[in-house]
């Protein structure tokens, strides 16, 4: 570690630098955060883009007081380390260590909070409203990158700040990427502002000043460079028109510019915006070649960036090669992404349908209205949308899709725990928040052939539907040539038996089979089941393992409360069946980041736990046999 990184306990220690201590800092940290992700992984492009605007930011505010509200939050690293946490900084991501974004119980230089996109301006404006009633005069700073702004809410926020308060800086920390290149007008927009052609020869001519003479003098004469050029600068308009008062582009990269906007900024009496331009990856060069790989990943070689070999496919690569198969067959197939074209899978889908493939930004519940609205044509829209993600979209599910019987696809990707990422990414609600939707059929596929099955058969529905699956690799099971649509409602048994039925719902199916297989060992007859189908639930086979067996057991990658188990439990209360249910699923709390095995074996989802509890129950049926007859 550097010898100046090493003397960084807490942001006062970062005040006390020179400006050239400040750039040597700056490179530690690079290096620190390159050698430390590397074992960790995580978020090293957007991290890497944000070392001299957290220090500019540390250097002249004072957090705890002051407010720091970062969008998405990805990008703390930096913020992490000044603040305190630099020698758990590889722990990252790790089971019991810090958590990969912020939060507000793990450290009071933490004001917030986040993991999905566009909430930091709404929230920092909270900030300031609560400052200014309570009288305060602390500082409220908002971070968002240029693709939260294609986020309905930032701009939601920014219709309402200049109503709201005078004091409230927003930055914007503009590197023209999302995960993937930024899309649509305010990406356009924010392009033109950079790349105009007047600026960059005022402010090139600036910047030789700058060489030349060097000292206070030059930084004027660039600074009022910057502000002629600003003042000639239409594209600046646009927060104008909202009502803050717009400064830059300038370049997030050096120091002392940055730490002079902010103390300037830091005495505006009416909201600002400062447009920072910075690099994703800066310092990395594999990390500035591959932008989209190095947004997130896992562990890498810290000399050469490269990763481990991927083994089997995953289950978004085989939805996406499944859509184009099918898409080849079905002109009435197009498919949508807000913004996660490479996580979706949906990259693979783009050079077989160009036409076909939409990216709306990080703008989910447009992403689903878009979609409700191509459907209203004769379209077959496919929302890829995460699990998590699609918590933004309820009430367009509700009020544009299901109410309209339209039928758009939902495939949940990530959908069950995430791992390292925490709790703002587990896709643990997504049975729970559309079982209720009228008219939906909610389903999850054992494996990957059946996935292609259901996509095929979703095709051919009326109305909406969703499929769940989860992160990571496929089953691994071969593949049928083309997918064959399968029954609506229609629980698949995969062995029967008539001591206990256990439903293991998606790839839980696998522990159903385990858990089978050591009841069978007991001398217990099970019979283990797929149950498909969420939503409309297969009452009939139910039925029938009500009348047999002693208890019913359900596996599923889904918080317990209101889930597959408790659809079991209804539907088997409105048919007059009193078998006991033994659910094993998450509990009613948010999971921690971690392992997903570990983080199973913790919360009680295993085999075991299973066992140990339906055991009970069968061993009293055996006894209560053996005395009557
Ligand atoms: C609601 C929501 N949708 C999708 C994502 C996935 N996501 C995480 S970061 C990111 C891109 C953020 O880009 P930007 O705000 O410009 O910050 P940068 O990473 O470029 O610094 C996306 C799409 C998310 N976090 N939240």
């Amino acid at each position: 570690m550097g010898a100046l990184l090493e003397t960084i306990q807490s942001p006062a220690d970062v005040k006390r630098l020179s400006f050239a201590q400040l750039a040597d800092l700056a490179g530690e940290i690079r290096e620190f955060l390159i050698q430390t992700l590397s074992k960790t992984g995580g978020h090293l492009g957007p991290n890497l883009g944000v070392v001299e605007l957290t220090l500019a930011l540390h250097y002249v505010f004072n957090t705890p007081q002051d407010k720091f509200v970062w969008d998405v939050s990805h990008q703390v690293y930096t913020h992490k380390i000044l603040t305190g946490r630099r020698e758990r900084l590889d722990t990252i991501r790790q089971p019991g260590g810090l958590n990969g974004f912020a939060l507000r119980t793990e450290c009071e230089h933490d004001c917030y909070g986040a993991g999905h996109a566009g909430t930091a301006l709404s929230a920092a404006l909270g900030m300031a409203v609560a400052r200014d009633l309570a009288g305060g005069t602390e500082n409220v700073i908002a971070v968002a990158g240029d693709a939260a702004f294609t986020n309905g809410i930032s701009f939601e926020a920014l219709n309402n700040i200049a109503e709201q308060t005078n004091r409230i800086i927003v930055v914007l920390n503009d590197n023209e990427w999302s995960i993937d290149r930024n899309v649509g007008a305010i990406a356009r927009y924010f392009h033109r502002v950079v790349t105009n052609e007047h600026y960059q020869s005022l402010h090139k001519s600036a910047g030789k000043i700058l060489q030349k003479i060097g000292g206070k003098t030059a930084l004027n004469v660039m600074r009022r460079a910057e502000e002629a050029a600003k003042g000639m600068l239409w594209p600046s308009m646009l927060f104008e028109e909202f009502g803050l008062e717009y400064f830059g582009p300038v370049d997030g990269h050096n120091l002392q510019q940055l730490v002079d906007s902010f103390k300037f900024l830091k005495s505006a009496d009416r909201p600002v915006l400062l447009h920072i331009l910075t690099q994703k990856g800066r310092g990395f060069q594999p990390a500035l070649d591959l932008t989209k790989k190095f947004h997130g990943l896992g562990p890498y070689d810290p000399e050469t960036g490269d990763t481990r070999p991927a083994g089997l496919a995953t289950y978004s690569e085989c939805f996406a090669t499944t859509l184009a198969q099918l898409a080849e067959k079905d002109a009435r197939v197009v498919a949508i992404t807000a913004a996660m074209p490479n996580g979706t899978g949906l990259d693979l889908f783009r050079p077989h349908h160009p036409k076909r493939y939409f990216d709306v930004g990080i703008a989910e519940e447009h992403a689903v209205i878009f979609a409700a609205g191509m459907a209203t044509r004769g379209f077959r829209p496919v929302c890829a949308i995460y699990s998590t993600f699609l918590q933004r979209a309820f009430d367009p599910i509700v009020h544009d899709v299901a109410l309209q019987k339209l039928p758009v696809l939902f495939c949940m990707d990530r959908a069950g725990l995430s791992g390292d990422d925490g709790p703002t990414h587990h896709g643990l609600f997504d049975i729970a928040y559309l079982r209720g939707v009228p008219d939906l059929v909610l389903m999850a596929p054992k494996d990957e052939d059946e996935l292609a099955d259901m996509m095929k058969m979703a095709f051919d529905l009326p109305g909406p539907s969703a499929i769940r699956y989860p992160r990571g690799a496929v089953a691994g099971v071969a593949r049928k040539a083309e997918p064959v649509a399968i029954p609506v409602g229609k629980a698949e048994v995969l062995a029967d038996g008539s001591d206990v039925a256990i439903l293991g719902l998606g790839p839980m199916t696998v522990m159903a089979r385990q858990l089978g297989a050591r009841l069978q060992q007991d001398g217990y007859s099970a019979a283990v089941i797929n149950p498909r189908f969420i939503k409309p639930i297969d009452r009939e086979m139910l039925e029938s393992y009500a009348r047999r067996v002693a208890a019913f057991v359900t596996f599923e990658d889904h918080e317990k409360m209101g889930g597959c188990g408790s659809a079991v439990l209804e539907a088997l209360e409105e048919m007059g069946c009193d078998v006991p249910v033994v659910r094993i699923g998450w509990p009613d709390q948010f999971i921690e980041h971690g392992k997903v095995d570990a983080l199973r074996e913790k919360h009680g989802l295993t085999v075991e736990a299973a066992y140990a509890q339906t055991a009970p129950l069968l061993a009293a049926r055996r006894r209560r046999t053996l005395v009557a007859s």
